[in-house]
């Protein structure tokens, strides 16, 4: 973290809020008067199911991440209009904005929320029982309106999973950045710096990408290990592509 002022958070607006026409109630629960805190980016995202799994990595193999899976890319919400499928996606920005977003968002359960803190944003979703084949009760989806990031780490492993550099004001940006100096491709999943029929290519010389992603893409072209992985660094610079 950079310093106090700069502290930011990710904030998602998601399919069941948009749904229910809840965004303007959203962002004035968030807005400076209640939260203290500035808008610093905000964009509407068509999630990638590359973008989902990274999202919530840390439940890949959790009997309901499938089914979160299909609630944060708007299947559920939407199952016959593909072209709502879509998140809000934002930055705030100011002291303790973790903290701040969280206690105004309230506890992941909304059952939970709607008894521990009555008028919390999250008290009005749902929680949705999940079945199997068989009709057994297997688990529970929380469809809970918004997320907002848990902690300064995953702030900003969030946001620069969601937004480029250049979503951001400059004077905003609180993670260091750089300007790309290479072209870099993917290919089945494959990432190179050179281009072959079919491969797409997700950053080129000249545009400014936050420090980390290039210092990523170096190790992973020497075929190394990384701690953020491939599909964080693409999913960004491809997202809303067809
Ligand atoms: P939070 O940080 O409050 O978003 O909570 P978690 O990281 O624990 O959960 C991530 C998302 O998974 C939440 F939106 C709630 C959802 N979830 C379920 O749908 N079912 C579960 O059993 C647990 C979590």
């Amino acid at each position: 973290m950079i310093d106090k002022e700069r502290e930011e958070t990710l904030v998602l607006i998601k399919p069941d809020a948009l749904k229910n026409s809840l965004t303007g109630y959203v962002l004035s629960q968030l807005s400076e008067y209640h939260s203290g805190l500035r808008f610093a980016g905000t964009k509407i995202v068509k999630v990638s199911k590359m973008l989902a799994d990274e999202h919530y990595a840390e439940h890949r193999g959790k009997i309901f991440f499938p089914s979160l899976i299909e609630y944060i890319m708007g299947r559920l919400h939407y199952p016959d209009a593909p072209w709502k499928h879509r998140v809000i996606a934002l930055v705030f920005q100011g002291p303790d904005a973790v903290r701040k977003i969280r206690d105004l968002a309230g506890p992941t359960n909304p059952h939970i929320a709607r008894e521990e803190k009555p008028g919390c944003i999250r008290s009005m979703g749902t929680v949705v029982p999940l079945k199997d084949s068989e009709g057994n009760d297997i688990g529970e989806r929380m469809d809970n309106l918004i997320h907002a990031s848990a902690t300064n780490e995953e702030a900003e492993r969030e946001i620069k999973l969601w937004f480029a550099p250049n979503d951001i004001p400059p004077a905003m940006r609180a993670y260091p950045v750089e300007r790309c100096e290479e072209y870099y491709y993917l290919k089945d999943n494959k990432l190179s710096i050179k281009h072959e029929p079919g491969s797409i290519c997700f950053l080129a010389p000249g545009n400014i990408v936050w420090k980390s992603d290039l210092d990523a893409l170096q190790v992973l072209l020497q075929g190394k290990p990384s701690t953020c992985t491939l599909e964080a660094v693409v999913a960004k610079y491809l997202m809303n592509e067809e």
